[in-house]
Formats: C-alpha cells, sequence, structure tokens
C-alpha cells in the first residue's frame, strides 16, 4: 500500500506541509544521495522528488521505512542501502515536535524512528520539514516520547521506563492489535510531564535494557522548514 497523501480538504495543515516540502527541493542537487523521510509531510517531498526524478534529475534515495520504500517505488525514486561508510548527503523528514533554537526532535509517531535516526545520523546535512503546529519551546509539550522496544519482556522494560517518570503506554494500530515496526519492535509512548534535560533523558532512556532506539533526536537537524499562516520560514539550528 502507497502512503495516503492528504488533502488540504481532509488534512487542514496539508497545503502547509506540502509548501514545506517543495521548499526542502531547493536543497537537492543532481547527484545526491538522499534519505527519504516517513509521514505524511515527507510523503510530499518524495512525491515531488518523483516528478523532478522524471523530468531528469539524478538521484538517489535511501528510505526510512517500508512505507518511504513504497511511495518512492510508486514515483520511480531510484533506491539503495544505507551506505555502510560514506555519508547520505541529505535527508529530509519530518518531525512530531521541533523545539525553537536548539531543533531538538520528538520523532516517531510513524513508527519509523529507529531506520529515521540510522538514516538521521548517516546524513551529512538534515533538514525537517513541517507545519507551524509542529513548534515547541520545549520537547514533550505536545507529543509522548516514543520508545522502540523488543517484544520479548516488553511489559518489565514500560515498568523500567516509567521508574524514568513517564506513563509508558503500548501503541496500538487502527485494528487494535499492537502495532509492531518495520523492525519487529513494539512502540511504546512515554509521555513526560516534563522534559528538564532532554540530554540525560536520552542517556537513561538507552541505557534501559529492552530499548532499540528512543525519539529524541538531539543535535541531528541543521534546518528545520516551516511552514504557516505568516508563510514559509527556514530555521538554522543554534550552535553552541
Ligand atoms: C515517523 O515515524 C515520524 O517520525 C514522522 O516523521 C513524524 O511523525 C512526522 O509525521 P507527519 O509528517 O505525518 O506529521
Amino acid at each position: 500500500m502507497v502512503w495516503a497523501m492528504a488533502s488540504a480538504e481532509d488534512d487542514p495543515a496539508a497545503s502547509f506541509k506540502r509548501q514545506a516540502a517543495l521548499r526542502a527541493l531547493d536543497h537537492v542537487q543532481d547527484g545526491m544521495v538522499l534519505g527519504l523521510g516517513s509521514g505524511s509531510t515527507a510523503a510530499f517531498f518524495v512525491a515531488e522528488l518523483g516528478r523532478r526524478v522524471a523530468a531528469g534529475l539524478h538521484v538517489v534515495g535511501v528510505p526510512t521505512s517500508h512505507q518511504a520504500e513504497q511511495l518512492a517505488s510508486h514515483y520511480r525514486v531510484p533506491l539503495t542501502e544505507l551506505p555502510s561508510r560514506s555519508n547520505v548527503d541529505l535527508t529530509v523528514d519530518g518531525a512530531d515536535e521541533i523545539e525553537l533554537g536548539t531543533l531538538n526532535l520528538t520523532k516517531g509517531r510513524g513508527g519509523a524512528l529507529v531506520r529515521e535516526k540510522l538514516v538521521a545520523y548517516a546524513s551529512a546535512q538534515e533538514i525537517i520539514i513541517a507545519d507551524a503546529s509542529k513548534l515547541v519551546t520545549h520537547l514533550g509539550e505536545r507529543s509522548a516520547v516514543p520508545v522502540a522496544v523488543v517484544q520479548f519482556g516488553w511489559e518489565r522494560t514500560a515498568h523500567e521506563l516509567e521508574e524514568l517518570g513517564c506513563r509508558a503506554v503500548r501503541r496500538h494500530g487502527a485494528d487494535g492489535a499492537a502495532f509492531v515496526s518495520d523492525d519487529g519492535l513494539y512502540v511504546l509512548d512515554c509521555r513526560f510531564p516534563r522534559i528538564g534535560d532532554p540530554e540525560q533523558l536520552a542517556t537513561a532512556l538507552k541505557r534501559t535494557i529492552g530499548v532499540v532506539e528512543h525519539g529524541l533526536f538531539l543535535h541531528m537537524a541543521d534546518q528545520a522548514i516551516v511552514a504557516g499562516a505568516t508563510g514559509v520560514q527556514l530555521l538554522e539550528r543554534a550552535r553552541r
């Protein structure tokens, strides 16, 4: 199944998502290896990329999920594996929260956080595309932190995570069954009342046995293209 493309009619934010995605195409150059993000905003990017490939642009994509892979194939964007040594030139992906200033992110509402982080980490440049509702002052304001865990012993892992101060809820799909990621993992949505120190939390999450990866993406985004009622803005990560 190909990722359902939202229209402005059924998603009021869809036109903003599309505007941000189209602006990201300005950063694509012939010959690039591109990380292809997952989610409804990244889907607009992949669709437009496909049109440009059909018009003669030469790029090769590294998909961050089965859905991104299917969508890219649908639009005939050539694909490759994540390179073992060289970098991905540029990744364009969505996010659930973008912290103003740092451009730290929460990601993973679509459950693709493990591959998204692998590709982001391998990328020379990461651009996040989003509608303005994703901007936050502090991570955790609007989203839980998704945490991908192995299925075995997940309730014990959830308990360990709750010891860090959150409520950890196993994600379910629309059919009511437990959601299982592309890599066969459960996702626990961890709602923290407040994330005071994202670095410390990221370290604690990573240290928890049973956790494969978490949805805090710290110091990974270089730029964010954010579209809203006042137009499209390019945000740069504040360097420390
Ligand atoms: C996928 O796992 C996520 O990280 C998405 O990138 C994120 O949820 C943004 O999705 P939308 O563009 O659909 O809001």
